[in-house]
């Protein structure tokens, strides 16, 4: 049983960028309801504790520091199958390996601004949406 909720974040340069708006256009088009959506910006110590689970990763100073270096748009997501399905939407990790017409091969620049997070289970979408907001602020 899924519970059909996801979290994604577009991450800060894309925020930078602008293509907040064509992104959550392309979630919105592939059937996504949005329950929560807030622009904020991470401090160290709040991206340093959402990505804690890589903390023993070579990259995990890097990914710190970028996450934090900007507004982000935090989304909490609803669809049937959402977590595996939004994961198909913004597509692999490097956008060299995205596949075509995925959110990662439109705008990601590279492996580590990859313009999007989505969450890769159902158990740690339930953490992450609670992570960022609190029950008032969603819907659904
Ligand atoms: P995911 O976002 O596709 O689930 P993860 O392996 O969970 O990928 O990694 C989390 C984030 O850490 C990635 O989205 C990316 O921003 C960054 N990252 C992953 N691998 C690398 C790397 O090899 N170098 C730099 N950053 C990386
Ligand atoms: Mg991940």
């Amino acid at each position: 049983m899924t519970t059909n909720k996801t979290f994604t974040m577009i991450k800060p340069e894309a925020v930078a960028a602008g293509h907040s708006g064509k992104i959550i256009d392309m979630i919105i088009a592939a059937g996504f309801k949005i329950n929560g959506m807030k622009l904020t910006q991470l401090s160290k110590e709040r991206a340093g504790a959402f990505y804690e689970v890589h903390k023993e990763r070579p990259f995990y100073g890097e990914l710190v520091a970028y996450m934090s270096s900007g507004p982000i748009v935090a989304m909490a997501l609803e669809k049937e199958n959402a977590v595996a399905d939004f994961r198909k939407l913004i597509g692999a990790t490097d956008p060299s390996e995205a596949a075509d017409g995925t959110i990662r091969k439109k705008f990601a620049k590279s492996k580590a601004e990859n313009a999007v997070h989505g969450s890769d289970s159902d158990e740690n979408a339930a953490i992450e949406i609670a992570f960022h907001f609190a029950a008032g602020e969603l819907v659904g």
